[in-house]
């Protein structure tokens, strides 16, 4: 028997490079090694303002993309989370387990509320609840994510302990399996690279829209002049360089920078050429996958029935252990 894997990703935008070196190249890699399940977090995405009309674009345009980069659904599960409706009713049973305290601790949390001043709504602050959901639902035991959701993983290991303390040993306590490149940050080099700040290279991006972002993209900025020497380590580039780029190409790039021998421009070509590379073959297959959406339609009912499935156990075992069960009587009989 494998052991089970979960992850989620919103429908939120453009799939970028964050999320493929943080989350799906890795996804891609545990495919034969675990029975992984994925799923397009609409509910979660919902937490922040979405134009209605353009979600049902925007889901498949994700799963789409994520089929692209190599989500192959022969060797996995993915679905969409609204089309199974006991994520939403386990998170309920869980807010009831999980203290306020613990919601208020968590960074997303606050970053999301200074983000959205105007829409602190509760689904934002409770957001972690239905992600501990998502997981448990499945009693996923491995859940492959970037950095920035570490925190909620350790709070879904928390509600597992709680629920399996109070009702009975029902839930593994999730691990957070972390990738190679836990926290890619945004070309203005402040913020982790994220959909909605507008500071991302998106994996179906032409060259062209590449070479535009890249070579405006934020080096170090101690770095005035072509003559100055810079400081790899305090360049966005240069880390990038390590993910894309070859041992060869990585040395070149921290030298050429240290001695002023090459300038932000050279070195930013080198790294549009290998990134160009290596998302080509992606953006073909999602174009070839947006001629045939119908195929990317059938994979998420497939995967919806399978969860279904799954969830309406899960849920039955919980509701048993709760007391939430009627269970049918011995009828009475008159003597
Ligand atoms: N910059 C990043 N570096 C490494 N990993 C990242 N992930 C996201 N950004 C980075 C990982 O990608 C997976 C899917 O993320 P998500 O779309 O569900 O949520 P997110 O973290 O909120 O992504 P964004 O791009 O920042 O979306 P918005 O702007 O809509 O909030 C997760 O495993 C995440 O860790």
């Amino acid at each position: 028997m494998k052991k089970r894997l979960f992850s989620g990703i919103q429908p939120t935008g453009e799939v970028h490079i964050g999320n493929y070196l943080g989350a799906i190249k890795n996804w891609v890699s545990l495919l034969d090694p675990y029975d992984c399940i994925f799923s397009i977090v609409d509910y979660h995405a919902i937490t922040v303002p979405q134009d209605p009309k353009s979600m049902p674009k925007q889901i498949l345009h994700v799963a789409t993309v994520n089929i692209a980069a190599g989500l192959d659904p022969q060797r996995c599960t993915l679905f969409v989370q609204s089309q199974v409706c006991e994520h939403t009713e386990l998170a309920w049973i869980f807010h009831t387990i999980t203290p306020m305290g613990h919601l208020e601790r968590m960074t997303q949390f606050k970053d999301k509320a200074k983000q959205h001043r105007e829409n602190v709504n509760a689904g934002l602050f409770s957001y972690p609840i239905l992600q501990a959901a998502d997981i448990m639902l499945y009693k996923a035991e491995a859940v492959p994510v970037g950095e920035d959701q570490v925190q909620h993983i350790e709070l879904s290991r928390e509600i597992a302990r709680k629920f399996n303390a109070r009702y009975g040993n029902i839930f593994p306590e999730p691990q957070e399996l972390l990738s190679t490149a836990p926290r890619i940050m945004g070309l203005d080099a402040k913020n982790k690279m994220s959909k909605s700040l507008n500071n991302y290279i998106s994996l179906i991006e032409s060259p062209e829209d590449i070479w535009k972002k890249l070579s405006v993209a934020v080096t170090d900025e101690n770095r005035k002049r072509r003559s100055d020497p810079g400081d790899p380590d305090k360049c966005n580039i240069y880390h990038l360089h390590k993910h894309f780029s070859s041992p060869e190409e990585i040395d070149w790039s921290a030298h050429g920078c240290r001695t002023a021998g090459i300038g932000c421009l050279d070195c930013k070509r080198c790294l549009w050429k290998n990134i160009v590379k290596e998302l080509t073959p992606i953006r073909e297959k999602a174009m070839a996958l947006f001629e045939n959406q119908n195929y990317v339609i059938e994979v998420l009912q497939k995967g919806a029935e399978r969860c279904q499935e799954m969830a309406r156990q899960t849920m039955q075992e919980v509701k048993e252990a709760i007391g939430l069960q009627l269970t049918p009587q011995p009828v009475k009989t008159k003597v």
